[in-house]
Formats: structure tokens, C-alpha cells, sequence
């Protein structure tokens, strides 16, 4: 009988190099401007890249620099290739059933806005209505109040709790036959709450309703399968899991995609045009009008190789470690306030926290001094810190370079934070 092909380092866990992984990131080594050695703790805002794939985008420039779908010349060709099978890395990083599902934006901000006019703005009537959460991004509220103003349909927002999670009960009234769109985050990027989608998704289903996911914060740092997941449409960025800025996904259901119509016209999405009017190209093309980031996404496969091989399930196990250890550690500063929910288990790698009445800003301005960067402010979700009744947090956050050391170095700034503002 045939033996199955694993090796035996396959069939092992693989261990989690961590000094390894650091010697990848050479920004990790540099001082900041106070001369202290840099902590950087604002992953949520944007992870920093490996060489590897700082690498990809110079090999990119250097080697087969061309614009993609136009040449039949050789360098158009390696480029296209090189663009498409990124299309196909994420569709397999994502266990998506089709490559042409994977439609490649600006960012997140752009895949949403995407499907607000490309897909709500077509289907919805006016009436018809829309459910967010109060834990939001910007990103995936204002899209929606600008449709709700041009179409007359309403939008609805799930409650948050006071430990930063939802209110599945008041989800649960909420959502009715009008609903026809679950516009939800994965995960906050404001707490770190991890959203039960296991439990919403089923709600909005039962209606009919379509679902987008925010998962700018959720594809970097989990294992996301979007075919497990039941969603319809699934909006990330490139920038927040070690790819470069300028590059994001729209992953959809085919049949969605090819209902939409297009977001923006001109190059490379159409199929014929003359004076009089212009027909559309098939669904990838169709939604990705004029040249694309080329060498970003090039650079994204490197990424996506890099924690594909790192493998999810171990970035969620240190990250969980680290938020658990630094949980406990800032707990234990006398005056600091952790927000969002308690568990370790209920919560991505991110901790906002206050520290008596010294306000974030400042608490990020003596960070810095002691070389830890950390977001400080609404971290574009003020409807966050109006149910927290804050202006403002100071947020750190980790992703897989980060050290227990590191949250040592945090935990020390915060406390020479409160001597200097004489708090408890
Ligand atoms: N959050 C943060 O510091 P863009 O800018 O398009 O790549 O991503 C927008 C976005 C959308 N949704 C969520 C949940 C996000 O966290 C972000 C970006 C950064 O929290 C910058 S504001």
C-alpha cells in the first residue's frame, strides 16, 4: 500500500521561530528619534513588510516591469502572469472555489465602497435596509450613510455592550425581511473584539440578506475560509499582513461579481467600446478598472507566501499569547483601564487602553520617547468611543514579530507614563 507523502517535519508542528522571523524585518533593528530601540506596536494600523517581500517588488521592477493584459510582447506576459497567480495564491489562501472571485482594489476602504456601488447601489430600492454594527470603521459606515441619502433605504446599527462586544438579542430584533445587506466587521479595530459571525451570519441568512465582511483586521491575523464562513462578499487590505500599501482584495460570490455592475469605467474592463456606448469584460476585469498596482500585488504573493508558511493557526496562537500576558501585565498598572472584552480568546492582538485622565495622545508621545509605537485617538471609529463615552484610546497591537519582551517595554512606558503625570 502507497505510504502518504508528508515528511516528517510536515507531519511535526512546526516550531515558531521567532528570532528568525524578527532577522526578516530589518525596520525592527532601527532606533527612533528619542535614540531608544523601536517597539512597534501598530500593526493594526499597518504591519511592517519581511524582505522577502520588499524583495518581490524590487525583482518585480528590476526584472519583468511591464503593464499586464495589453502586450503580447515577453515582459507583459511574465507580468501578467506574475499578477495572476497572485489571484490565485489568494484564492487559495482564502479557500475560495474561483480565482475569478478575487477582485484586486485599493485597499479595503475600496473594496467596500465597491460593493456599495456596484452591487447595493443597483439592487436596493428605497425602504429597504442596511445593518452595521457601533463597532465599525469608518470605512464600513460611510459608505453606507452616503447610499442611505442617495437611495432613501435605512441603515441600522447593531449596539455594542459595554465590554466591546455586540449585542446579539438587539441583532437579532433588528434584522427583518427588509434586510438586505449585513455590512459587519470580523474583528474590531478599535477593542479587538472578535465578532461571533458564527451567530450573525445565520440571522442575516434567514432573511435573505446578503453579507459583507470587514475583515481588514481578521484575514491578517486568523485563518479565515470564506467558504466555511457562509459570507457573501469579504473586503481586506494588503498593508495590515506584511504586503505593500495600495493593494486590497474584494473576494465575492461569482454570481454577485457578475451581477454588479462596474465601479469605476476605462481600461482593461471593458470588451468593446464605440462612440455610442461600451460593453463590459467578464468578471475579474470588469471590476478592475485601469492599471492596477502591478508590483503591489506581485509583492502581496510574497506576503501571502510568507504566512502561508508561517501557517494561521500559529500567528493566532502567539498573537493569543501575547494579548493574554499583556493583558495581565497592563492589568496590573495601578490607574490603566483595558477596553473591549475581558477573555484573551474573545479578542484579536489588539489592547486599548486609558490610563486615568492622561490623555492618549500624550500616553503616545511618552511611549515614543521610550521607543514603543502605539495608535493613539479614535482609530477611525468614533461610534466606538461615543459607547465608551472616551474622545480617544491609546491602542497597541501585535502581529508576529512581537515579543513578550516587547509587551515588558510597553508595560514599563505605561508606568513611567503615570509617574510622570503623577497618577495612582
Ligand atoms: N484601520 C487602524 O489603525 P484601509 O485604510 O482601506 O486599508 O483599511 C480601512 C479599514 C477598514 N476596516 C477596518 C476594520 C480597519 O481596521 C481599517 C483600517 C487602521 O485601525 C487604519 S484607520
Amino acid at each position: 500500500m502507497a505510504q502518504p507523502v508528508v515528511s516528517e517535519e510536515q507531519a511535526t508542528p512546526r516550531a515558531y521561530d521567532i528570532e528568525k522571523i524578527r532577522r526578516d524585518f530589518p525596520i525592527l533593528k532601527r532606533d527612533v528619534a528619542s535614540g531608544a530601540k523601536l517597539v512597534y506596536l501598530d500593526n493594526a494600523a499597518t504591519s511592517q513588510r519581511p524582505v522577502q517581500v520588499i524583495a518581490e517588488i524590487t525583482r518585480f521592477y528590476r526584472d519583468h516591469n511591464a503593464n499586464i493584459h495589453r502586450g503580447v510582447h515577453t515582459l507583459s506576459q511574465e507580468a501578467t502572469g506574475l499578477y495572476e497567480g497572485v489571484r490565485e495564491q489568494t484564492r487559495a489562501f482564502l479557500n475560495a472555489p474561483d480565482a475569478r472571485e478575487i477582485v484586486f482594489t485599493s485597499g479595503t476602504t475600496e473594496s467596500i465602497n465597491l460593493v456599495a456601488h456596484g452591487w447595493a447601489r443597483k439592487f436596493l430600492q428605497p425602504g429597504d435596509e442596511i445593518v452595521t454594527s457601533e463597532l465599525e470603521h469608518h470605512s464600513n459606515i460611510v459608505p453606507w450613510q452616503m447610499l442611505r441619502d442617495e437611495l432613501g433605504i435605512k441603515l441600522k446599527f447593531i449596539p455594542m455592550l459595554a465590554d466591546g462586544t455586540l449585542d446579539l438579542e438587539a441583532a437579532r430584533e433588528l434584522m427583518g425581511p427588509k434586510t438586505k445587506l449585513l455590512a459587519i466587521s470580523s474583528m474590531s479595530n478599535a477593542l479587538g473584539s472578535i465578532i461571533p459571525l458564527e451567530e450573525l451570519i445565520p440571522l442575516a441568512k434567514e432573511q435573505g440578506a446578503i453579507v459583507l465582511l470587514d475583515a481588514a483586521q481578521a484575514v491578517p491575523h486568523l485563518p479565515v475560509d470564506v467558504q466555511a464562513l457562509g459570507a457573501d462578499f469579504v473586503a481586506f487590505s494588503a498593508h495590515k499582513m506584511l504586503g505593500p500599501t495600495g493593494v486590497g482584495v474584494l473576494w465575492g460570490r461569482f454570481e454577485l461579481l457578475d451581477a454588479m455592475d462596474p465601479f469605476m469605467g476605462g481600461g482593461d474592463m471593458i470588451l468593446t467600446v464605440t462612440k455610442e456606448s461600451s460593453t463590459w469584460a467578464e468578471v475579474p476585469a470588469k471590476l478592475e478598472a485601469g492599471t492596477p498596482n502591478i508590483a503591489g500585488v506581485v509583492g502581496f504573493g510574497a506576503a501571502l507566501k510568507y504566512l502561508d508558511e508561517l501557517g494561521m493557526d500559529q500567528v493566532r496562537a502567539h498573537e493569543l499569547d501575547l494579548t493574554r500576558y499583556a493583558m495581565a501585565r497592563l492589568g496590573d498598572v495601578p490607574g490603566v483601564t483595558i477596553y473591549g472584552p475581558s477573555e484573551a480568546e474573545d479578542r484579536g492582538g489588539v489592547i486599548s487602553f486609558s490610563l486615568e485622565d492622561v490623555h492618549p495622545h500624550d500616553i503616545g508621545q511618552v511611549l515614543d520617547d521610550h521607543g514603543v509605537a502605539i495608535r493613539a485617538g479614535h482609530h477611525c471609529a468614533q461610534p466606538v468611543m461615543a459607547a465608551l463615552e472616551v474622545p480617544a484610546t491609546a491602542r497597541a497591537s501585535f502581529y508576529i514579530y512581537n515579543t513578550r519582551d516587547e509587551v515588558d517595554s510597553l508595560v514599563s512606558a505605561v508606568e513611567a507614563t503615570s509617574r510622570m503625570f503623577g497618577t495612582s
